[in-house]
């Protein structure tokens, strides 16, 4: 029988790379090969040396079942019994080594960022930072294979992807010397200055342990009592609830490495440097609305949307970017610590440099062995980049090789395939769990004559990591920090202050929403306190949002102005990778679905078809019904025709379930999809002549900003306009209109 199954799916998400036969196959064959967007590990030995195979061949090989040890199984649908009635035997070794090896199939999550996603892509240098930096993958034209991998902080593994929280940004080098792992966040500033206080912050903002309640979110009270006593975590805290804290895709974040890193040139000259990654696809959050309707209908948002945008073949790029500080004694900026690391550089003082460009071109093979395996490192370094003092930083060298050990069952999870290294490797580490390597010689130690004196230290020309050499200032070993990590407050008012009208009144109901989240008012009271210290304006409204009455503050700190870098609102950006919903009714004008098909296929939008049942209308393929679209889903949406009630749409009940008033002028599955989108700021379209009543009945009017009604040819590149724009900005309501 015929499927609608083609291998070349023109939506992304097909699962496998051959459709099914609808017959159950009976012809051994060897396993399937990997689909056109999935890529793996390249295939080097566990000591760097590329065995030029290609990924599939470290995955299942032969056409027929086999046991781990490559025996090949007759059945494995029937356990070994005594009759057809009887017990089962312990002899039957296959139960006994599938059901085992099930049983472990699970290992410890991340204690933090155990929800993510990864992706693998190439990175290629300008040359931008040849003079400041000596590593090999900086210099000019150099193409570095990367992995990264995207995540949340706070939520489990199984955790739904649009919780208000940072997220992680790390990025792995393959570089020829060696991996360098730039472990960042989507958000400059950290909660802490002192590693020392990590355990501190993550126990504050996991769930409460009595109840292991709330999941993955802050909207709770221990997370609010320690942020509003340990006021150092209020610069964080702000950019959480900000819209940062709901990014739109991981394709829209930008990245910074936070710390303040130590590089060094050809002639031994050093610098300070903050990174950054810039998205060339815009920065873009969701609204609140729409990460709580993603996290009930489509947990697996942002996952799915980078997957599909590779899949898509709308690879997203990020440019890597330096701002350059001179490296004096005292290692501050324009009165900014550079040690201190909740504090950021705005870019109106250091300029983001571009050195280089990362496009991620293919989804992991398995994500286990990937995404999960994957053991990022922050003393994974290259020569030429080096740390600072920065005590945060100082904690992290030691924290991530500690916990990989825990996480992956031993010492050697460097030789696990994603996190082998792509250049030699000869170190003297030996044994231990799952050592994959077979190690030859007798003598793993220097000064060694018996394996002929093997391996060497590399002399100064050999391109060695040198720990750059600094001064430490003469002093008293004590517990204590530098009197420039007081100020906690000043850079807080710059960030709220440098924000559009819309995006404050976002991070004044995200603050409203968390505190009237919490149980205990002493908690609500110390946080207004907190937030009077940085904007009285802020203050006042989260303080009505609450009930309560402002306080007056406490501190005083110089203003420090503004910075234009740090607003989402406004500019246009590419428009690949983002959905188009079309809604079409029975006996719809396939003429102009197909010009709305084309126009965004040719701009890398993905069109997808909204109809009132499954299957075919007329040619065309529904890719969503009425009863299971969600908004959330669509960038922007298009109405195709008139859009009767489906057959299935009912008088009363539950609206998703396709219930409204009677009698039904629209589909009350469409209204609710289109409302939706008009109250997200979405660009919204109609087909004309005889555009579908539901927009009336919508209450959306021609008028309306981010509306358009005409021909598919007229509303098509219109469209693709106002994608660019990412929102109808105007649309919100803002506290500025009164
Ligand atoms: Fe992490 N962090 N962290 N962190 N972190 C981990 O390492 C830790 C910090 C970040 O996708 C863990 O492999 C300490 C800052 C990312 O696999 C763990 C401190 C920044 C990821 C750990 C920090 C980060 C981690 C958990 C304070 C932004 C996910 C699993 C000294 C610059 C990497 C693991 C991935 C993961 C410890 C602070 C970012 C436990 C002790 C600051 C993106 O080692």
């Amino acid at each position: 029988m015929a499927t609608n199954n083609q291998r070349k799916p023109p939506v992304p998400g097909v699962p496998s790379s051959e459709a099914p036969s609808y017959e159950k196959p009976t012809t051994p064959a060897g396993p399937l090969p990997l689909k056109d967007d999935q890529g793996g590990p390249d295939t080097l030995t566990p000591t760097g040396v590329n065995t030029g195979q290609p990924p599939e061949s470290v995955g299942q090989q032969g056409a027929f079942l086999t046991t781990a040890h490559g025996a090949r199984l007759s059945d494995s649908d029937h356990s070994l019994r005594v009759g057809r009635r009887g017990p089962t035997l312990l002899q039957d070794h296959h139960l006994r080594e599938k059901v085992s090896h099930f049983d472990h199939e699970r290992i410890p999550e991340r204690v933090v960022h155990a929800r993510g996603a990864g992706a693998h892509g190439v990175f290629e240098a300008n040359g931008a930072a040849e003079g400041i930096c000596r590593a090999g993958f900086l210099q000019s034209g150099v193409e570095t294979p990367v992995f990264v991998r995207f995540s949340t902080v706070l939520g489990s593994r199984g955790s739904a992807d649009l919780a208000r929280d940072t997220r992680g940004f790390a990025t792995r080098f393959y570089t020829a010397e060696g991996n360098y792992d730039l472990i960042g966040n989507n958000i400059p500033v950290f909660f802490i200055q002192d590693g020392i206080k990590f355990p501190d912050v993550i126990h504050a903002a996991k769930p409460h342990p009595d109840r292991e309640i709330p999941q993955a979110q802050s909207a709770h009270d221990t997370f609010w009592d320690f942020a509003s006593l340990h006021t150092e975590a209020q610069a964080h805290t702000m950019w959480n609830m900000s819209d940062r804290g709901i990014p739109r895709s991981f394709r829209t974040m930008e990245g910074f490495g936070v710390h303040t890193w130590r590089l060094a040139n050809a002639d031994g000259k050093t610098s300070l440097v903050k990174f950054h990654w810039k998205p060339r696809q815009g920065v873009h959050s969701v609204t609140w609305e729409e990460a709580q309707l993603s996290n009930g209908s489509d947990p697996d948002y942002h996952r799915r949307d980078l997957a599909d945008a590779i899949e898509g073949g709308a690879y997203p790029a990020w440019d890597l970017g330096v701002q350059v500080m001179p490296d004096t004694e005292d290692q501050t900026f324009e009165g900014i610590d550079l040690l201190d690391p909740t504090k950021f550089v705005p870019e109106e003082l250091a300029p983001v440099q571009l050195i280089g460009t990362m496009t991620l071109n293919a989804n992991p093979t398995n994500y286990f062995a990937e995404t999960e395996q994957v053991a990022f490192n922050v003393s994974n370094l290259v020569p030429g980049i080096d740390v600072t003092n920065d005590p945060l930083l100082q904690a992290r060298l030691f924290s991530y090789l500690d916990t990989q050990i825990t996480r992956l069952g031993g010492p050697n999870w460097n030789q696990l395939p994603i996190n082998r290294a792509h250049a030699p490797i000869n170190d003297m580490l030996r044994d231990g769990f799952h050592q994959d390597a077979v190690h030859g010689g007798v003598a793993p130690y220097r000064p060694n004559s018996l394996d002929g004196g093997c391996p060497f230290v590399a002399g100064h020309d050999d391109h060695p990591f040198i720990d750059l050499p600094a001064p430490v200032e003469a002093s008293i070993k004590q517990r204590a920090h530098p009197a420039s990590f007081d100020d906690h407050f000043s850079q807080v008012a710059l960030f709220y202050r440098s924000l559009a009208v819309v995006e404050q009144d976002h991070v004044a109901a995200a603050y409203s929403f968390e505190l009237s989240k919490c149980y205990d008012q002493t908690i609500r009271e110390r946080q207004l306190q907190a937030l009077a210290n940085i904007d009285a304006d802020l203050c006042k409204k989260v303080a009505d949002g609450l009930g309560l009455t402002p306080p007056a503050p406490t501190v005083t700190y110089e203003d420090v102005g503004t910075s234009a870098a740090l607003t989402q609102v406004g500019g246009s950006w590419p428009v690949a990778g983002r959905q188009l919903g079309i809604v079409i009714g029975e006996g719809v004008t396939e003429a102009a679905v197909t010009t709305l098909q084309k126009a965004a296929q040719a701009a890398g939008v993905v069109p997808l078809i909204i109809g009132p049942h499954g299957g075919k209308i007329g040619h065309l393929i529904v890719n969503r019904t009425y009863a299971n679209a969600a908004s959330i889903e669509f960038d922007a949406l298009v109405l195709v025709g008139e859009l009767p009630p489906a057959p299935d749409a009912m008088v009363s009940g539950d609206t998703k379930a396709g219930a409204g008033s009677s009698p039904i002028p629209s589909d009350p599955r469409v209204v609710k999809l289109i409302g939706e989108a008009w109250r997200h700021s979405k660009a919204i379209g109609a087909i004309a002549p005889g555009e579908s009543a539901s927009l009336t009945d919508a209450d959306i009017t021609g008028d309306d900003e981010g509306v358009v009604i005409g021909t598919a040819k007229e509303v098509a590149p219109r469209m693709l306009e106002l994608l660019a724009e990412h929102r109808a900005w105007g649309r919100f309501a803002t506290s500025a209109e009164g």
